[in-house]
């Protein structure tokens, strides 16, 4: 399992993936991309096409929007469980 978190530290939005990484104990690379252009770059474009920080790379799958990478976290990686859900009454 090859993780990749794209990344800004100043980002709140990258900031939920990354706890969720730390939390669920997942290895995981960190790659910071600077929000001054570099985020146009070919390669990251290939990752993230609306040129948007966080992006999550799981053995060469993409995941973009970080409410959409923490419900992908969720389904592939379930313990311990970031989220309680409740039972309808
Ligand atoms: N709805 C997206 C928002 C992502 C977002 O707006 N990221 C900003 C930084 S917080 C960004 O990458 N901006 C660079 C750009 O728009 O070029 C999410 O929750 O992931």
């Amino acid at each position: 399992m090859v993780l990749t978190l794209y990344h800004s530290p100043i980002s709140p939005n990258s900031r939920r993936v990354w706890i969720t990484l730390l939390e669920k104990g997942l290895d995981f690379e960190l790659v910071e991309i600077k929000l001054d252009g570099e985020q146009f770059k070919p390669e990251f474009l290939a990752i993230s096409p609306f040129h948007h920080i966080p992006a999550l790379v799981d053995d060469g799958f993409s995941v973009v929007e970080s409410l959409a990478i923490l419900d992908y976290l969720e389904a592939k990686y379930p313990t311990p469980a970031m989220c309680l859900k409740m039972p309808r009454i």
